[in-house]
């Protein structure tokens, strides 16, 4: 064991954390938390970017004695290879995964979907007619079939820029084409980089990064939009949910299964199978009460969203849950799932499974989830997890009293709906909301945590600073959750915290002050908002324009950076929690954090202190105010929504 230097109380936010990383401590056990500390002092080479291994003459470190690797390659060259390298990977996890969702609605539509079907056929219908796919007249299958056969394509395109680029606002089209960053294929662009950043290829640091942003591109334009698109489709679009976060959830007297990961595929038949009177009889035969099914991660988030499933926890709480003795079973999938779950189930009855074949992990149970009889395969599951309930230690179970109630599913149509009402779905009101200075600005806190920082302190701090001074803010992903621990997803909290125009906007439709929107691939929701903004008028023609910032404060994933530059390359202004592992190139830092500015109008920023994130965010909100020209003092009179729609309806009809 290494010594602990921290006290628990320094490394997390919320009361159940803390409380179990005591528990871990007394128990003996590591976790990512302790391996930080004995990964002390970490390679300055790799924070900066500076080591090459990417051939074998090497591996090279770039030092003021050794400027140049064996090849010559300069400080410029190697930290942007890498840099465009994570950018790949982060591309690579989200489009894949929305490869994988494709691949199911291309069976559904074919009739060899299995328990799968279209749940959300208006979202099947509008996304057909966003892609110019005649839908009228047509049956759900013929549509999905042809949608699904599009959406392969943007997968596989050679030349042609990808057509869900079209979603986004005629001028960021251009800018991308005038840049030449218009992406082709996802996976063309996943392969191009692999060539480009291979032993001498591609050596100029800004044709590397320009292939940075356009490989982004077809993540957040691409794979991840898709993915978010066709998990509507085939499962739902998010409507507002009640719910409860935080290790709390996880039940005394009931089985605990929690799914970790990211695919929405098997959560969604294990919402199903644990309402079945065969899964809840068997459980009772246990001599449990019922079963909890709660989620960690983005796994949590997709089912949340669309069923209300408690989330037991973010990204650092993955091994905290294990910890509190009371899980029966922890489902892994792909990405985010740390390798050292196995080791610690160990010391607990827990029972890791890994249920898909590109993600094995030693020491877990690798049970290969069978798409084609889902329904049976999640069962089984479940008997599986209650069939491990007699072997719970008393002994070792601690569930911490905390968690929080929330209200999730802030889909589009969904802000749309609250914001406009009954007859006029629209997202006036907030540009109205907007330009009147009501709300100052629009703000996406979004991706992981991170154990070089306190567990969600960044995050939340932000987040209630910029409440109070009137920002909406817009959540996913881990740091939606921090969020939701601490109680702040909520309507209610829009009139303890939120300032006073923000709060009469919010009381006035009844929504949270911060929305969460969803998993991190659900970022893609955050742009579609953005784009909705600059659709409704008043603010600017394309996405750079809009008094908008995104902040990944705490991240540490590759899909963190792909995301942080999918935002930047659409002119939206980044700021970081830390800085990415660039520090050893002057000129890709500043090519980063400054030229892009001009190249997109959004550039990224490095804040380490939520403070200095809070003012540098006021002053980028109050800068596009400002050349919007809608800086002059707020209009005193305030109407109330119905006055206001009203208005809209007059304007609407002259
Ligand atoms: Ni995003 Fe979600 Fe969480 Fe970070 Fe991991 S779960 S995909 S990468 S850690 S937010
Ligand atoms: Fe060294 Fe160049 Fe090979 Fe990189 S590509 S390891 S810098 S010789």
């Amino acid at each position: 064991m290494p010594k602990e230097v921290k006290k628990a109380e320094d490394r997390a936010w919320d009361s159940a954390s803390i409380e179990t990383l005591i528990k871990a401590a007394q128990e003996n056990v590591d976790t990512c938390f302790t391996r930080m500390d004995t990964q002390q002092h970490q390679c300055k080479f790799g924070t900066n970017g500076i080591c090459c291994r990417i051939c074998h003459m090497g591996p090279c470190r770039i030092t003021s004695k050794a400027p140049r690797g064996v090849c010559g390659a300069d400080a410029d060259t190697i930290v942007a290879r890498n840099f465009l390298r994570e950018v790949v990977g982060g591309a690579a996890a989200h489009s894949d995964h929305g490869r994988h969702l494709v691949l199911l609605l291309k069976k559904v539509a074919e009739g060899k979907g299995g328990d799968y079907q279209i749940r959300d056929e208006k979202a099947l219908r509008s996304a057909a007619r966003m892609y110019k796919i005649e839908e009228n007249g047509r049956s759900r299958e013929e549509i999905a079939l042809e949608l699904s056969g599009l959406f392969l394509k943007e997968f596989t395109e050679q030349e042609e820029s990808l057509k869900t680029l079209s979603l986004s606002p005629v001028k960021q089209q251009s800018i991308w084409q005038n840049q030449g960053v218009s992406p082709a294929g996802i996976d063309r662009m996943v392969v191009e980089s692999m060539h480009r950043t291979h032993m001498g290829v591609d050596h100029d640091y800004r044709n590397l990064l320009l292939q940075s942003f356009r490989t982004a591109l077809s993540d957040g334009w691409g794979g991840s939009r898709i993915a978010t698109i066709v998990s509507d489709i085939l499962f739902g679009t998010p409507t507002p949910v009640r719910s409860n976060a935080n290790l709390g959830v996880l039940g005394k007297d009931t089985v605990n299964i929690l799914v970790h990961g990211h695919e929405p595929e098997l959560s969604e038949m294990l919402a199903v199978a644990v309402q079945t009177p065969e899964i809840t009889d068997y459980a009772k035969k246990a001599g449990a009460t019922g079963i909890t099914l709660a989620g960690i991660c983005c796994t949590a988030n997709e089912i949340l969203m669309r069923h209300g499933i408690p989330v037991a926890g973010n990204f650092l709480q993955q091994e905290l849950a294990v910890v509190t003795g009371a899980v029966e079973m922890m489902l892994i999938d792909v990405q985010c799932c740390m390798p050292s779950l196995p080791d610690l189930a160990a010391a607990y009855h827990t029972e890791i499974v890994s249920t898909t074949d590109i993600a094995k992990t030693r020491g877990a149970t690798h049970l290969s989830f069978d798409e084609e009889d889902a329904l049976n395969y999640a069962k089984n599951l479940i008997k599986r997890a209650i069939d491990n309930y007699k072997n719970r230690n008393p002994q070792k179970v601690a569930i911490p009293s905390t968690s929080k109630p929330m209200v999730a599913g802030f889909s589009v149509d969904a802000i749309k709906y609250m914001l406009g009402g009954n007859f006029r779905a629209s997202f006036r009101p907030l540009n109205d909301a907007i330009i009147q200075n009501r709300i100052k600005g629009v703000v996406g806190i979004v991706g992981c945590n991170n154990p070089k920082s306190k567990l969600d302190d960044y995050i939340n701090r932000l987040t209630q600073k910029l409440i109070k001074e009137n920002v909406l803010v817009l959540k996913t992903g881990c740091a939606a959750i921090a969020s939701a621990k601490e109680g702040m997803l909520t309507p209610e909290t829009a009139l303890e915290q939120a300032g006073k125009g923000l709060r009469e906007v919010c009381e006035a439709v009844g929504m949270p002050p911060i929305l969460h929107m969803g998993s991190c691939v659900d970022n893609s929701r955050i742009l579609e908002a953005a784009t909705e903004v600059v659709f409704e008028g008043g603010l600017g023609d394309d996405l750079s324009q809009i008094p908008a910032v995104g902040v990944a404060p705490e991240w540490m994933s590759e899909k963190a950076v792909s995301i942080g530059c999918y935002f930047v390359a659409s002119g939206i202004d980044v700021i970081l929690g830390y800085p990415f592992h660039i520090g050893g190139s002057e000129n890709v830092t500043q090519f980063l954090n400054e030229k892009t500015k001009d190249i997109f109008g959004g550039s990224f920023h490095v804040c380490e202190d939520p403070q200095l994130a809070y003012q540098k965010i006021i002053k980028l909100l109050d800068q596009k105010r400002k050349n919007l020209g809608i800086d002059k003092k707020a209009e005193r009179k305030l109407y109330d929504m119905k006055d206001r729609r009203k208005l809209d309806v007059k304007a609407h009809l002259q």
